[in-house]
């Protein structure tokens, strides 16, 4: 994340394997799935996983507030308990498409994932505890620690009043109907629907209502838009439209290039934005030289990603290119090509699947 790039674009490094080993994709035929199966949700942990004793475990909520709180894991799940299902992406998914490759998680399109996430209004806790009228932002601390940039850290990301107080906030234990596996945060974690995954701050132990703009290096150095490391850039804030197709046919081992009989070919994916619904899905079997609709299924729920299919009529034997590409109700579309940015966040060009029609036997 300290702006250094690699321009070999066949080969990753040790470094980005050993990151992509622990950090594992949602494969892309999971996209089947209306709410993604836990094993198979994308994961995210810049440090360790950490030790959580849930008896001994606390949240603070803390810092310009008129009323401080401790609450244990009972208190937590005897409030009001809301659940919904709600589509997560990395920020870097799409990162390894670049050419000058940031170093960092190689993603390439699979950092995403819809979980059915059960836990509390995050904006009554708020009010109990009070906040201070000179509060403009509030720190969220995992119990996560680690050293990234030279800096040691708890992973720490703050929101302003305004966006904590967001209904859909909540501080979720569960997943799926269980509680929240040790990789995906127990035995709390704040989730922001519609905001990229950096956000939504796992292992969660301290909330911190502060009187000035929160520095920390997950906020102020890493999830920023820059063209050049040493300039400020702009925060990484809701999720960029994307669309992903469950890949068609069957793959190549190696390659995963893609083999389909020539004939009528089901395509089936999912499309989500944090700008507002989806509102359109586009097709192309040319690698985008032309296009056509989608269906869209009946929106799901405001934060989960939207189901799409159409016919792709596979007639002539030969290479193909296919690809798709969404547009939101806020007019944004995904571009032709990966755009460039000294993190690699939010790089949400169209999904290109390269298939080879062969001949029915
Ligand atoms: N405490 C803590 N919270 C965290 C992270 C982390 O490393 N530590 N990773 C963040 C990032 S970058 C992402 S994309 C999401 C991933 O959540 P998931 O692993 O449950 O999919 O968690 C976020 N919350
Ligand atoms: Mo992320």
């Amino acid at each position: 994340m300290a702006g250094e790039t690699a321009t070999d674009t066949d080969h990753i490094t040790r470094e980005e394997l050993q990151l992509a080993t622990r950090n594992h994709g949602m494969p892309l035929e999971a996209l089947r799935n209306e709410v993604t199966p836990i094993g198979l949700h994308y994961l995210l942990i810049h440090y360790d996983i950490p030790a959580v004793d849930p008896a001994a475990w606390r949240l603070e909520v803390c810092g310009r507030v008129r009323r401080p709180l401790t609450l244990t894991l009972d208190d937590v799940r005897a409030r009001p308990s809301v659940t919904r299902p709600v589509t997560m992406e990395c920020a870097g998914n799409g990162r390894a498409r670049l050419e000058e490759r940031p170093i960092s998680q190689p993603w390439l399109l699979e950092a995403v994932g819809t979980g059915e996430w059960t836990g509390t209004p995050l904006a009554p806790l708020l009010d109990e505890a009070g906040l201070d009228d000179d509060a403009i932002e509030v720190v969220f601390a995992g119990a996560d620690r680690g050293v990234e940039g030279g800096v040691e850290q708890s992973y720490e990301r703050s929101l302003s009043v305004d966006d904590a107080r967001r209904g859909e906030v909540l501080l979720a234990y569960e997943l799926n109907g269980a509680p929240l596996p040790p990789q995906h945060g127990f035995p709390l974690r704040l989730l922001v629907p519609g905001w990229y995954g950096m956000t939504s701050v796992k292992w969660l132990e301290r909330i911190t209502a502060v009187d000035e703009p929160f520095a920390g290096y997950q906020q102020a150095h890493s999830y920023r838009f820059r063209r050049d490391p040493d300039e400020p850039g702009e925060p990484v804030t809701r999720i960029a439209p994307r669309s992903l197709m469950v890949p068609p046919g069957i793959p190549d081992f190696l390659t995963r290039r893609r083999f389909v009989l020539a004939g009528d070919c089901h395509l089936e994916g999912r499309a989500w934005s944090g700008w507002g619904p989806i509102e359109r899905v586009e097709v192309s079997a040319d690698g985008g030289a032309t296009w056509w609709d989608a269906t869209l299924a009946d929106p799901a729920t405001e934060y989960a990603w939207r189901a799409w299919t159409t016919t792709w009529h596979a007639g002539e034997p030969g290479e193909y290119e296919l690809c798709c590409r969404a547009t939101d109700a806020a007019g944004n579309v995904q571009p032709a090509q990966p755009e460039w940015n000294v993190g690699g966040y939010a790089v949400n060009a169209v999904h290109r699947v390269p298939v080879t029609v062969t001949e029915r036997a």
